[in-house]
């Protein structure tokens, strides 16, 4: 790509993360479609405004953490607007305020996203060597991410296996994956068992790319349950049939953990804490999570105790924790290498596999390319040095942004994106905007 056309890109992803910006000090995923502050959003988001102003992403991540709960936990929203229309399910459905150990002055969600903070943390003070504020900023916030991950090894992992596990699929962040597909038909919803409620998302966005009304009524069911028990981690673990440790949630885990130690010993804290938690973690995540029938990570069903064995984007960003040794890296490096080189014409990396019958290239996480997967994958190829499928999954990302805008997601088929006129879900999105500046920042 061109360097002006690298100019065009970079200044129109600064200009939506400054639109995207309300009361001067936080980002919604997209104005329409997701009114309020969004948990790993945020993350990739103050990563982005490092390029350019880096006081805004330091204000990012503080006010996204305004909403962390007493426990630790780090809410997948942060209701600060007062909006209360337009989006299910807004601040009034989760009912946080109730629960004594949510913030009093904000409203928040009962569910958290993957930890990706940490990192971002330590991408922001990488990119500003010698700024004593940045440094000030970064030793001030360190606790607060620690208690975040101390939340998780306390509260989400009952085995004490140094893998933390999500009750909700959109804790995953990979809302309605194929993955989930199986385990969530043994749900069965009674009438009575969840409330009436009205989704806004799918007037807002083409219902066809979006969730089906059968995967929200689980989302609905899940939330009750959780809701019942105040949210809490321990209590949830006893009864909710989606108990799931997944491979995306665990390796952002340990990237963030990895990065807490870097920065500790930069900062002269105690680290002594998050290495124990992470050696294990990494063991445990190698171990438990590679499925050799399918050259694969895959998530773990802790209630049917088995494995999700699908391949799935998720398992790729294993690569970006360091988790896999060089002779699985290659294996993981490969599978990509091979969709990169399909006579049917795909860009990488598509979440999902291409292959399987499910897989859907326009319907949300069925299918379609996720800019911050993109971003993921890409980092972790590097860290192993695949240096051509990293600036492959890099290159092909920046051309259907600068071919069909700023959108959510994208259609990995090359002859179908390069007929259409615009990307797929909401537009101006914020870790479009925030992916693209890091990737051409980076070039
Ligand atoms: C999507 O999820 C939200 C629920 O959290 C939704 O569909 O309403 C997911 O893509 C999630 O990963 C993302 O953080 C959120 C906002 O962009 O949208």
């Amino acid at each position: 790509m061109s360097i002006e056309n690298q100019e065009k890109l970079f200044n129109q992803a600064s200009q939506i993360l400054n639109d995207n910006t309300w009361d001067g000090r936080y980002t919604v995923p997209s104005a329409n479609l997701y009114p309020y502050q969004w948990n790993w959003d945020s993350g990739f988001v103050a990563m982005g405004f490092a390029h350019f102003d880096v006081s805004r992403a330091m204000r990012e991540l503080k006010s996204l953490f305004e909403g962390q709960w007493a426990n630790g936990m780090l809410p997948h929203i942060v209701f600060h607007s007062k909006k209360r229309e337009g989006y299910f399910p807004g601040p009034s459905y989760w009912e946080s305020k109730k629960v004594a150990i949510a913030p009093r002055h904000v409203g928040t969600s009962g569910i958290t996203q993957p930890p990706v903070h940490g990192f971002i943390l330590e991408q922001i003070f990488n990119l500003h060597p010698g700024n004593e504020e940045v440094k000030d900023f970064v030793t001030a916030f360190y606790p607060k991410i620690l208690n975040l991950h101390r939340y998780f090894y306390e509260y989400r992992d009952p085995n004490k296996e140094g893998l933390a596990f999500i009750f909700h699929p959109w804790a995953s962040g990979r809302d309605n994956s194929p993955l989930w597909d199986d385990l969530v038909k043994t749900i069965q919803i009674k009438p009575g068992d969840i409330p009436p409620y009205k989704r806004y998302d799918n007037l807002k966005a083409d219902p066809s790319e979006r969730p089906s009304d059968k995967d929200y009524d689980i989302y609905v069911y899940l939330m009750e349950l959780g809701k019942r028990h105040q949210y809490d981690g321990k209590e949830i673990a006893k009864d909710c049939p989606f108990l799931v440790q997944d491979t995306l949630f665990n390796a952002m885990l340990i990237r963030s953990n990895e990065a807490l130690i870097k920065l500790g010993s930069k900062l002269g804290l105690d680290t002594k804490e998050v290495e124990e938690w992470n050696a294990q973690s990494k063991i445990t995540f190698d171990q438990k999570l590679w499925v050799e029938s399918l050259l694969s990570y895959a998530p773990y069903d802790l209630q049917n105790d088995r494995h999700i064995a699908l391949k799935e984007i998720g398992a790729f960003t294993s690569l970006y924790a360091g988790i896999p040794s060089d002779n699985r890296a290659s294996i993981l490096n490969d599978y990509i290498t091979s969709i990169a080189n399909r006579p049917d014409g795909f860009r990488v990396m598509p979440s999902f596999d291409p292959d399987h019958n499910i897989f859907d290239a326009r319907r949300y996480w069925k299918g379609p390319i996720w800019p911050q997967m993109n971003w993921l994958v890409h980092q972790g190829l590097a860290r192993y040095d695949f240096k051509e499928t990293a600036n492959q999954v890099k290159s092909d990302f920046l051309e259907l942004v600068d071919n069909l805008g700023f959108h959510e997601y994208f259609d990995p088929r090359k002859s179908v994106a390069d007929q259409l006129k615009h990307g797929y879900g909401g537009n101006h999105f914020s870790w479009t905007a925030a992916v693209v500046l890091d990737f051409i920042a980076d070039s």
